[in-house]
């Protein structure tokens, strides 16, 4: 792969030239050119910026620079690669309203022979010369993310960095890649440890050192969803259900409805069961919240209104289910099979078995766990009044 790189700033490109880029241009992999854009100024002052045609704040970069060093790196497009777009040079413009730089990008990016890089400084580059540059190569526009630096040089740093490292051979472990954030499980990467076993009087998790590979990775995968949760929401995909709606994560600010549902929903199993022995009725908002730290939490609204929820979370190689409810008015409707479903389909890869239980009363939800495949384990102990459902989990 070869990159090439035009900037008013050479030297802040110089640690291309050292980590992980420079050992890939030791080994041949990378071929890197890192070019001074006033080389190809014809002034005196080698003036690289003017005022914007229309005014407003700032300096636009002109387009001359920028068009004769595509000329002399890009040149006449010879024939054969023009007729084949997937041979055409890359020329990437960092810029902050370009598109987002993700991990897929980079792996697309990856694929290319050929990039070069235009460095913005200043308000931005005249608009022609992008332009022009997609009639001779491809054009990708790319911002590291909702922030504005002075210049581009960083970003292209970045993408750098980002692409080299998946080229074939440059990585040592490949399953490295795999695993990290970002890649194809769409979750960011769970915490991690090493030795010693205690620093500062803090101990690694106990699982880490179980050699229980089962339960290990159950763990991994519990603190990746978790984290991605808190930090990036976004990337869970909400699990679309047939009118439209959607089942997503519960979010902290959801607790007061949560509450309210409960209640709701609660009063109505103590009437079947004849009994205000059920914890759901007593929580305390607090505890609501602190359970939406402790529980994966799944939430549907319906026009704004948070009207079904139910929550999971590993017991063992257990996937402990629980808090099924859907609002009075939209009992009936499926909501509550498609939750059920939901939160089976999100159980980690270590959940052997679903575990739920339900008052020993409540036929209604009885019938729709049965339907759903669990079976009532009357040996199995169960809080007062209540039934245990199981149900192993296949494949
Ligand atoms: Cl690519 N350039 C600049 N100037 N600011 C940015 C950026 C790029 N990405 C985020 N902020």
């Amino acid at each position: 792969m070869r990159l090439d790189y035009l900037t008013i700033f050479p030297d802040y490109l110089a640690p291309l030239r050292l980590s992980l880029p420079g050992k890939a241009v030791e080994s041949g992999l990378l071929d890197l050119h890192v070019h001074d854009l006033r080389q190809w100024t014809r002034d005196r002052h080698h003036t690289t910026d003017d005022t914007p045609y229309g005014g407003g704040a700032g300096m636009v970069m002109k387009p001359e620079p920028f068009g004769e060093a595509f000329d002399e790196l890009l040149g006449p497009v010879p024939e054969e690669v023009a007729q084949q777009p997937s041979r055409r040079a890359t020329v990437v413009f960092t810029t902050p309203s370009g598109e987002p730089m993700t991990q897929r990008l980079a792996e697309e990016l990856a694929t290319r022979e050929r990039i070069v890089f235009a460095c913005g400084r200043y308000e931005g580059i005249d608009q022609r010369v992008i332009d022009h540059a997609r009639e001779i190569a491809e054009v990708r526009e790319i911002s590291l993310g909702d922030y504005v630096l002075n210049g581009g040089e960083v970003a292209a740093l970045a993408i750098t960095e980002a692409v080299v490292r998946l080229l074939p051979g440059f990585m040592g472990n490949a399953a490295s890649i795999v695993e990290e954030s970002h890649s194809e499980s769409g979750l960011l990467e769970h915490p991690v440890y090493t030795k010693p076993r205690e620093w500062r009087g803090r101990e690694v998790p106990e699982v880490l050192l179980s050699g229980d590979h089962g339960r290990i990775a159950a763990w991994r995968h519990d603190q990746s969803v978790r984290r991605t949760a808190e930090r990036r929401p976004d990337l869970l995909a909400p699990s679309v259900l047939d009118d439209g709606g959607e089942i997503v994560r519960a979010v902290p600010a959801d607790a007061a409805e949560l509450l309210v549902l409960q209640r709701a929903c609660w009063a109505q199993e103590a009437l079947a069961n004849d009994s205000l022995a059920i914890p759901a009725l007593h929580e305390s908002y607090d505890d609501v919240r602190t359970a939406l730290a402790e529980w994966d939490t799944y939430v549907v609204r319906r026009a704004g209104r948070l009207v079904a929820a139910v929550r999971g979370r590993l017991d063992g190689t257990a996937w402990d289910i629980g808090r099924m409810m859907v609002a009075p008015d939209l009992q009936g409707t499926g909501l509550g099979r498609r939750l059920l479903a939901h939160i089976q389909a999100v159980a980690p890869a270590g959940a052997s078995s679903y575990v739920l239980f339900t008052g020993v009363r409540s036929e209604r939800n009885i019938r729709l766990y049965k339907r759903a495949g669990f079976r009532p384990r009357v040996e199995l102990p169960a809080p007062p009044g209540a039934i245990v459902l199981t149900k192993p989990r296949r494949g």
